[in-house]
C-alpha cells in the first residue's frame, strides 16, 4: 500500500538549497501538450494533417481617411484589416511572415489560434523572412497581430492596422440554426435554417492619430480616439455613388445625409453595404481588434445565436459584448 502525503515547503525557511536538490535530481523538465510542442514545420507538415500556407507581408504604407487626408498606417499584406486566414480545425498553419528590405521597421506575428506567445517569434527586420508551423486546435474565430519589434511599439503596430482573423471552421462543421417563432399566442413553432449561410466579417478597432497622421500613445492612454473604424475604415457602412446609381439611378443623387466615400477611386477602402435576403441564413465573424469595448447589436434585429469556441453562448439576444482581443459568431436571419 502507498500513501501520498502532501506538504507546504517554504524555501526560505529550509536550511538546504532547494534548487541544488532539484538539479541533482536531474533537473525539472516542461512537458507541453502537442499543439505548443510541435512549432517545427518539418514535423508537422509530415504528420498527415492538412497544412495550410498563410503568407503575409509587413509593410508600412499610407492610408485615406476621412476628410481626404492620409495617415501612416502599418499593415499585414498592405491592407487593413489583413488577410482573412481560413481553415478547419485540426489543420496545420504555415505562417510565413515577409518584411521588405526598404521596410522602415521589423514586425513580428502573434496568432491567437496558435496558442503560442509571441515572444518565441521574436522579431522579424527588414530583408528577413520568419515562419513557424502550429495546429489550429480550437474551432472559432480569433484575432492575429503584430507583436511589434521584440513587444516594443506593440500598441503602435496593432492600432495602426496590423490585425485579422483566422476563421477555424468546426471539425464537424457549423450546426443549423434554430430560431423560435410562434403560430399563436403561446403556441411555439421552431423554424431550423441550414448551417449554409451567408457570411460577412466584421472587425472592430480605433485610430489614435496626431493632426499628422502619426499614432498617438498618449491619445491611446487615455482612449481619446480619432476614429472607430469597422474593417479599417469609419463610417464604411454609408452608401456610396455606386449604391447611389442601384438605387437613385443618378451616381450623385445620395441615398443618406453624409457619404465620406463617395469615390470609387477609393477601391477596397470605398464603403460596402451588406446586402441580405429576408428569411436567409447569415453569419457574422465579428473580432474586437481595438482596446475598447463593442457592443454589438443590430438596429430592429435580435441576434439570433452568439457563438465562441464553438459553444453558443446565447440564443435571442439583443446586444452581445466584446471587450478587446474578443471574438464571436453570430447567427441571425433578418425578417
Ligand atoms: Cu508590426
Amino acid at each position: 500500500q502507498t500513501q501520498i502525503a502532501g506538504q507546504s515547503l517554504d524555501a526560505s525557511k529550509l536550511d538546504v538549497n532547494v534548487m541544488d536538490q532539484i538539479r541533482n535530481m536531474g533537473g525539472l523538465q516542461l512537458v507541453m501538450p502537442q499543439a505548443f510542442a510541435e512549432t517545427d514545420c518539418g514535423v508537422l507538415e509530415s504528420s498527415g494533417r492538412n497544412v495550410v500556407e498563410f503568407n503575409l507581408t509587413g509593410v508600412s504604407v499610407e492610408l485615406p481617411i476621412m476628410g481626404g487626408k492620409t495617415y501612416n498606417a502599418m499593415t499585414f499584406s498592405e491592407q487593413v484589416p489583413g488577410p482573412t486566414l481560413r481553415v478547419t480545425q485540426g489543420d496545420v498553419v504555415k505562417m510565413t511572415l515577409t518584411i521588405p528590405d526598404d521596410e522602415v521597421t521589423g514586425h513580428g506575428n502573434d496568432m491567437h489560434a496558435s496558442q503560442m506567445s509571441a515572444g518565441n517569434f521574436e522579431s522579424v527586420n527588414p530583408g528577413e523572412v520568419s515562419q513557424y508551423c502550429y495546429i489550429a486546435e480550437s474551432a472559432g474565430i480569433f484575432k492575429y497581430h503584430c507583436s511589434g519589434v521584440k513587444l516594443i511599439g506593440m500598441d503602435q503596430h496593432v492600432l495602426s492596422g496590423m490585425y485579422g482573423i483566422a476563421i477555424v471552421d468546426p471539425a464537424n462543421g457549423y450546426k443549423k440554426l434554430m430560431v423560435e417563432k410562434t403560430s399563436g399566442s403561446g403556441e411555439l413553432d421552431r423554424k431550423f435554417y441550414d448551417a449554409d449561410a451567408l457570411e460577412f466579417q466584421l472587425q472592430y478597432n480605433q485610430l489614435y492619430l496626431t493632426p499628422e497622421g502619426n499614432y498617438d500613445a498618449g491619445a491611446m492612454f487615455q482612449h481619446h480616439n480619432t476614429a472607430t473604424v469597422v474593417n479599417g475604415m469609419q463610417f464604411g457602412y454609408v452608401p456610396n455613388m455606386a449604391h447611389n446609381l442601384l438605387v437613385n439611378g443618378d451616381v450623385n443623387k445620395n441615398i443618406f445625409v453624409a457619404q465620406p466615400w463617395n469615390g470609387l477611386e477609393h477601391k477596397q477602402y470605398q464603403s460596402q453595404l451588406l446586402f441580405v435576403e429576408n428569411d436567409q441564413h447569415v453569419r457574422l465573424f465579428i473580432e474586437n481588434q481595438g482596446n475598447e469595448p463593442v457592443f454589438f447589436h443590430i438596429v430592429g434585429e435580435i441576434l439570433d445565436r452568439v457563438v465562441q469556441g464553438n459553444r453558443v453562448q446565447s440564443a435571442a439576444t439583443e446586444t452581445w459584448l466584446l471587450g478587446g482581443s474578443q471574438g464571436m459568431i453570430v447567427d441571425s436571419v433578418f425578417d
